[in-house]
Order: C-alpha cells, then sequence, then structure tokens
C-alpha cells in the first residue's frame, strides 16, 4: 500500500508499507545516505540508515500535519521547556508507524537484528528528570491526540551527564550525545533568528509619542533543529523544534583582518556557548549568568518563530490569543512574558495597556515544586546588565500590579512587599514564579495535594487575590512508551483481556479488574513478571556485569538523588535488615529474599547527594559480600540512570519506592510507571501517590509516614532527630553501624557528615518516619509471601491506574486551561 499525501503542489510518497518496500528503502539509505555497501556497514551506519528509513514513513504525514494545522488555523499549544528528556526516538517511531514486524523482518532478510540496531541508538537526554520526561509524554499524547502543539526548546550539545563510578563515588562524563549522528533531527540554519543581549534602553520620539527602543550589546543566532513527534498510529507528526546557538558571524571580520585571530574564535566560543550544555540541576535553581541566557535565548527564538513564521504573514495579532497558548513549564522560560510585552510595545508600537491584555491571555504557568529554594530569582543587577529593557518592562508590570492590588486593600503595605515581583532581600531581585502568576490566565500544580499547597502555602496572597486562577492537573504518563513499547509481554496480556483500544484509552485497564480474581490470568501475570525479570537481568549483565539473584522480589527506588526523596530512609532500612541477620533476629535462609535496586543521579555540585550515592554503594558491596547473609540481601546500583534503563527496570519491579517527606514531592510520575507495570506502592502520602493509593486501593498500596499537616506542625514545634535516634533502639543500631566505618572498611570519618547531619539537622525528617517505615516493610515482607494475594494486588495495581495517562492529562489541560480542541483528520 502506497501512502501519497498532498502537501501544497508538492507530492509526497511514502515508501511501501511492505517488507519489500522497506529493504528496497534501507539499502537505498546505506548506499546514498551513508555512502556504504551492505558488506561493509558498520553498525552505526546500519542504524543511522534504519533511521532514516523510518523518517521517511512519517515524512508525509508530518507535511500533511503542518499543512491541515494552517488550514485549520487552529489554536495550538506552544510548550516552553528548558528540558525534553525524550528516550530513544527509534522504537516509538516504528510503532507510531506500525512498521516493528516489517521491519523485523526485513532487516532479518538482510542478516541484521533489529535489537542490535536499536541498542545503537544513544538517548537525547536534554533533561534531568520528571520536568523534562513529563514535557516528552505531553508531547507525545498530544500528537495521539491530534491537539495542534509545537514544543520549543534547547538542543544542547551535551545534554545529563553520563554518570559512573569509582570506588562507590560519582564522577561525571561529559554526554556527548551527537557524536555517532542525529538522524532525527532536521537542521534549518536558513530559518536562523537572531537574539540580543546587553546595552541599554532609550527613548525616543515616534511621531509624537514617546516610545522605547533596546540598543542592545551582542547578539546570537538562534538555529532551529525540527523533530518529529509521531501521534499513535493516527496520522499525524507534531513538532518539537529545538534552538542551538550560532555566533552571528563565523569570523568578526575585523578584528580578524587585525590579526587577532584567537579573538575572533573566542568571541564565537562565547556565543555558542549558550546552547552547550543542559544545567544538570533538578528542582534547585542554579543561579549563573548562562542560564538566564540560555532562557531568554529560546523563548526568544520560539517567540519570534510563532510570530513571523508559524503564523500567517498578515495575520492581525490582536488576535494572537485565538492562535495560541504558551504553556510555561516551570519558571525557566517565563522571560517570555516580557519578551512578548516588548515585541508588542516596542515592534509593533501598540499601547502597553492592549498589549497587556492580550499578553496575559497568552500565558499559563506550571509550577513543579514545593521547596521554596527552588523557586526561581534573577538579581535585578544581573538582569538589567543582560536584558535592560525586560527589566523595564517587568517593573512596570509591577507597578501596575502593585497598584491595582493596593487600590483593593488600601493600607496594607505588608501585603504589597509579600505580593511584589520584586523582592527587596537578600537582594533585589526579580520572583520569576510570581511574574507568571501575575502574567498567566492560569497556575496550576501537577498533582491534587501540590496544588492545594500551592494555593495554601507557596502562593497564599495571589490565590487569595484571584481565586480562580488556580487550578491542578496531575501528571501522567505515556503507556505508548511505558507500557507498549517497555512491557510488551504485559501489553500482550492486556490485550488479550480488554482488547486493543486501552493504548489510547487507559481507563479501558479497569477490563481487567475481574481478572484479578481468576487463578489462570494470575499465573499468567506472574509469568510476565518473571519473564520481564529475566530480561533486565540479561541486560544489567551486559550493562554493568550486574548478576542478579533469581527469585527475589525487586526492590526499586529510581529518582534523582535529593535528600527530600530520601534514598537515606531507604539505606536505613537495608542496614537494618543486615543487623537483624547479624543479630539472629532473621535467618538468611528463611527471610525474604529481596533485591534492592537503585538508579539516582545526584547533582555534581550537592555534596550531599554525593555522600548518599557512596553510602548506598559502599553499603552495597559490604552486604553483597558479606557471607553470613547467604545472597539473602542485594543491592545493586547501575550508574547512568535513563530513560532506556527504566524502560526495562520499571517492568521488572515488584515494589516502588516512593518515599518521600510528605508535602516535598510536587507530583513523582515515576510512581505512576511503577503502578502501571504492576508493581505495589511502599509510598507517604505525598505527590501523586495520594491519588494512586485512592484509585488502586488501600488494600493494594503500602501506606508510611507522617501527613504532611504532621510534618508542618513537627517542625513548627522544632523537630530534635537525636531523640528518634536516642529511643529507637534498631535505628540507633542502624546508624551506629554507618558511623561506625562498617560500610567504609572501618573509617567511621567517610559518611561523618552525613551521618552529623541526619542527627542535628535532618531536614526532611527521615528519622521520624523510620519505625513508621521499617513496621510497613515487614507488612511488605509478610504480603508477598502470600503469592496469590500479592499478584492479585498487582493485578488491581494496573486495572486501576489508567488515570494516570498523560492523555487524561492533557485532556484536563485542554479543559480547564488551553481550550484547544484536536483537529480532526479532513
Ligand atoms: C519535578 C518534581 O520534583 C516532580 O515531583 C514532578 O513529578 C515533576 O517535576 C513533573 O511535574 N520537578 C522538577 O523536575 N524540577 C523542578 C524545577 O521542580
Amino acid at each position: 500500500m502506497t501512502d501519497k499525501r498532498v502537501n501544497g503542489s508538492a507530492v509526497v510518497t511514502s515508501p511501501q508499507n511492505t517488507v519489500e518496500g522497506f529493504v528496497k528503502e534501507f539499502l537505498r539509505e546505506l548506499s546514498f545516505g551513508q555512502g556504504v555497501t551492505l558488506e561493509r556497514a558498520s553498525v552505526n551506519d546500519q542504524y543511522l540508515a534504519l533511521a532514516r528509513t523510518v523518517r521517511q514513513y512519517l515524512m508525509a504525514r508530518w507535511l500533511e500535519t503542518l499543512q491541515r494545522q494552517r488550514e485549520a488555523q487552529a489554536k495550538s499549544v506552544a510548550y516552553l521547556s528548558a528540558e525534553y528528556l525524550l528516550g530513544r526516538q527509534l522504537d516509538n517511531a516504528l510503532l507510531a508507524t506500525d512498521l516493528t514486524e516489517v521491519v523485523e523482518e526485513g532487516l532479518a532478510s538482510l542478516g541484521i537484528e533489529l535489537q542490535t540496531l536499536r541498542d545503537q541508538e544513544t538517548e537525547p537526554g536534554l533533561g534531568n528528570g520528571g520536568l523534562g520526561r513529563l514535557a516528552a509524554c505531553f508531547v507525545d499524547s498530544l500528537a495521539t491526540m491530534s491537539v495542534p502543539c509545537i514544543g520549543y526548546g534547547i538542543r544542547y550539545d551535551y545534554g545529563i551527564f553520563r554518570q559512573t563510578f569509582v570506588d562507590g563515588w560519582q564522577v561525571e562524563q561529559p554526554d556527548n550525545w551527537l557524536a555517532l549522528g542525529a538522524p532525527w533531527e532536521f537542521p534549518h540554519p536558513e530559518a536562523a533568528v537572531t537574539v540580543h543581549f546587553g546595552g541599554r534602553t532609550e527613548t525616543y520620539d515616534d511621531e509624537g509619542v514617546e516610545r522605547t527602543r533596546w540598543v542592545h550589546d551582542w547578539d546570537v543566532l538562534g538555529v532551529p533543529f525540527n523533530y518529529m513527534v509521531p501521534g499513535y498510529q493516527n496520522g499525524r507528526v507534531n513538532t518539537l523544534r529545538l534552538w542551538s546557538a550560532k555566533a552571528t558571524q563565523a569570523f568578526d571580520l575585523q578584528i580578524f583582518n587585525s590579526g587577532e585571530y584567537v579573538d575572533a574564535v573566542r568571541a564565537q566560543t562565547f556565543a555558542e556557548n549558550i546552547s552547550k550544555v543542559l544545567y544538570p540541576e533538578d528542582s534547585t535553581p542554579q543561579g549563573k549568568e548562562l542560564r538566564l541566557q540560555q532562557q531568554y535565548f529560546f523563548v526568544a527564538c520560539s517567540i519570534k518563530d510563532f510570530v513571523d513564521y508559524v503564523l500567517p504573514e498578515d495575520f492581525d495579532l490582536h488576535r494572537l490569543p485565538e492562535r495560541i497558548i504558551f504553556q510555561l513549564n516551570d519558571t525557566h522560560p517565563v522571560i517570555a512574558v516580557p519578551e512578548l510585552m516588548r515585541v508588542l510595545v516596542d515592534e509593533k508600537k501598540w499601547d502597553w495597556d492592549e498589549a497587556w491584555a492580550v499578553t496575559q491571555q497568552c500565558f499559563a504557568y506550571t509550577c513543579h515544586t514545593l521547596l521554596p529554594e527552588a523557586l526561581e530569582v534573577w538579581s535585578v543587577e544581573l538582569m538589567g546588565r543582560l536584558l535592560p529593557r525586560h527589566l523595564e518592562i517587568i517593573y512596570r508590570i509591577n507597578e501596575e500590579f502593585l497598584a491595582e492590588v493596593a487600590a483593593k486593600h488600601p493600607g496594607d503595605d505588608a501585603l504589597l512587599e509579600r505580593m511584589s515581583i520584586i523582592a527587596e532581600r537578600p537582594e533585589r531581585s526579580v520572583r520569576m514564579a510570581y511574574l507568571a502568576t501575575v502574567a498567566g490566565s492560569k497556575v496550576n500544580g501537577v498533582a491534587a495535594l501540590h496544588s492545594d499547597l500551592l494555593r495554601d502555602k507557596v502562593l497564599p496572597d495571589f490565590s487569595a487575590y484571584w481565586p480562580d486562577k488556580f487550578t491542578n492537573v496531575t501528571n501522567g504518563v505515556t503507556p505508548r512508551r511505558f507500557v507498549r513499547l517497555s512491557n510488551p509481554a504485559l501489553s500482550e496480556l492486556i490485550t488479550e483481556a480488554v482488547g486493543v483500544g486501552w493504548v489510547t484509552d487507559l481507563e479501558r485497564l479497569r477490563g481487567m479488574e475481574p481478572l484479578a480474581d481468576d487463578q489462570e490470568f494470575r499465573e499468567k501475570f506472574r509469568a510476565v513478571k518473571a519473564h520481564n525479570k529475566e530480561r533486565l537481568s540479561t541486560l544489567l549483565q551486559a550493562r554493568d556485569g550486574i548478576t542478579l539473584p533469581a527469585d527475589a522480589m525487586l526492590d526499586v527506588m529510581v529518582k534523582r538523588l535529593h535528600e527530600y526523596k530520601r534514598q537515606t530512609l531507604k539505606v536505613l532500612h537495608i542496614v537494618t535488615l543486615y543487623d537483624r541477620v547479624l543479630r539472629g533476629e532473621l535467618d538468611p535462609a528463611t527471610m525474604q529474599k529481596r533485591v534492592f535496586a537503585f538508579g539516582a543521579k545526584a547533582a555534581p555540585g550537592y555534596h550531599m547527594a554525593k555522600q548518599i550515592i557512596g553510602l548506598i554503594n559502599h553499603v552495597g558491596a559490604t552486604i553483597n559480600d558479606d557471607p553470613r547473609l547467604g545472597g539473602a540481601l542485594t543491592v545493586v546500583f547501575p550508574p547512568n540512570y535513563n530513560v532506556t534503563l527504566a524502560e526495562t527496570l520499571i517492568p521488572a519491579a515488584d515494589l516502588s519506592e516512593q518515599i518521600s517527606l510528605a508535602g516535598k514531592e510536587a507530583s513523582g510520575t515515576g510512581n505512576m510507571k511503577f503502578a502501571l507495570n504492576g508493581a505495589l506502592t511502599i509510598g507517604t502520602d505525598d505527590g501523586a501517590n495520594v491519588e494512586i493509593r485512592e484509585l488502586v486501593g488501600d488494600d493494594n498500596f503500602f501506606l508510611f509516614g507522617l501527613l504532611e499537616p504532621q510534618v508542618a506542625d513537627l517542625v513548627a514545634a522544632g523537630y530534635q532527630p537525636g531523640r528518634y535516634y536516642e529511643e529507637d533502639p534498631a535505628l540507633k543500631r542502624a546508624v551506629d553501624l554507618i558511623a561506625s566505618g562498617t560500610f567504609s572498611g572501618g573509617d567511621g570519618s567517610v559518611f561523618a557528615p552525613l551521618v552529623q547531619n541526619l542527627l542535628t539537622e535532618d531536614r526532611f525528617l527521615a528519622l521520624a518516619d523510620y519505625r513508621s517505615y521499617i513496621d510497613a516493610q515487614d507488612r511488605v515482607d509478610a504480603a508477598y509471601a502470600d503469592v496469590e494475594g500479592w499478584t492479585r494486588s498487582a493485578i488491581l495495581n494496573v486495572a486501576r491506574s489508567g488515570f494516570f495517562s498523560s492523555d487524561r492529562s492533557m485532556w484536563d489541560y485542554i479543559d480547564r486551561i488551553w481550550h484547544t480542541p484536536p483537529v480532526v483528520s479532513r
């Protein structure tokens, strides 16, 4: 079957969707694209040729999507995100085009294994963790739902660092993800846009009207790189447009002519540094000048792109809100607000008020955190130096906003100070979350509890002022990548049970509920888990030389390393089990066998997080080697946890660790992936855990720990971790084992900073939740011993987690915030 689509006057033809059609194109790509014969082709040649062949099948759909969108003049979502943690592209493209079998067969006929080529792909790690992965799930869902969306972001030359361990300590290596070729991107240097920085502003007389212009100091080019975002078997391909910085003049001729060759090249390097590297921070802002440059760079490019290129030439910008909603993914892109104002007021010469009225309708803001230190602020000094005009605009927005507040609350100066976009202390700075809240048509949190806390604790004055502005959209994950692709065995079982429709309508999983009571189905479900564990075991052996013991419960904690997520609490549990065995309280021959798997990167400058990584590895090395345990407990920590590893690890898990201090994890999305893949959760009443537990039921979830209000009370009363240490002998022994050097060759000083911190500060109340956690883990062991009961719970977790599809999140955004209906096919 030939897929012919019309794009304006050009006719684009997809290759034939048959084994012969595929093989023909693949061989053409090998010879014409890579310049090699099949006999001489390396695995990388083969992978690149395959990727380019699969691209061809998407091309007609992509061009048609663009064409259809232009004709429909529909409203689009512009998702502004500094991060997209995409994961590998090949398998997703094959799924979208329904080509997997054709390709597998076609390659086999040439003596090539598809899996070998899959493994050749380096994932683009253009994000840190949850926030970036969420953006990737959202663009996948929008494409699948036929909703017009452009994702805008940064094409970092180097993504999140590659983690290695040296003697158990984290060492970072650069992530040179582009080194072997980037077959999924389409660079458009001819469409580059110029972005300005620095300088000063001046006023001038414009036919009797006083206007301001920005006399900038230096500039840089933004080159767009387009990526396809294919919908799931629906003929739609949306666009992800990532910007790469390039110097405006390869050689500054003047300097070059004067013989200062090295200076000229240095200027070029300076400009191109902007998109060089992803800041490897998660949940904490890194107050670096380069980071503000990155933020302004990509939003300025994106706004210019949408206004000048995506919209028709004669478009009346007064109607902009009919065509676009810019969704601000956290505060990173918030500088887009004054940028749009600058474009409308300075360049288009609009009145301030009309520009502000339009701008306010064009933005909405998602907050992803509750940690006060994670709310971005930029010093007025820096902002004024880098973006002087934007600072002026922010001042004026603030002035008018505060005047309005003052009119409603006369005499309340404290309120004005609290709500001001400009903070006066500790230094004068711009509060980006406040700017986003003032400018945005809506502000949302990412799980029900988080949205409540955001409203009541983080932005209480704003929510009192604008109660209707605040809303919730609970996060979700794409079932395409995180079930259908990552868990083929479970997918088959689900399809057997409820039909194929679940991939785009995840609530259909509910149809599996009755099967939880079906003995035969439970056996099949267990066979799937066992198969996935074997698959993981094979991968870890090949990837890291790690051997997984058979017949053990797989207990997994994967997420960024952060004190609030409390990997330390997990370690205290492991050490407690170890201690119990050594004391003869547990018999390794009869106790529940467990594998504890960790995956976590620590921000390179976050010393305590790196200590914790060292601790996990040292505890692991000691326990794994101790013959007294007889292999009952094993700790594994494969380095460089990323999307690709998650795809094999999560489907194999029995137990999902979601143990953040209540009130600290905004949502979590790993928690959803585990539940959907049939792991039971041990978790606190935090983030989306709350909704997971409500849906799967108390009997199928292990709840422990303080509730958020109890945390607040305890902290207010003056939390003393040392008391818990003194009063719980098991806790004391666990901490003492670490302090005494049991895991560090007898040298107690190695983990002294961590121990000291736990006993005197313990900002995230690990010691307060220890007893409750240990008791819950004992309940886990008992429950796991009941094989049928555990399987029943696992099936119910899958059946009741359909709510956590990112498709549902997208419907909620559309309904509550965006109002961007799907554009259906002609
Ligand atoms: C994360 C939150 O920590 C996590 O709870 C949430 O699931 C995820 O966003 C997606 O909403 N936040 C971040 O990664 N980064 C920041 C700056 O908060």
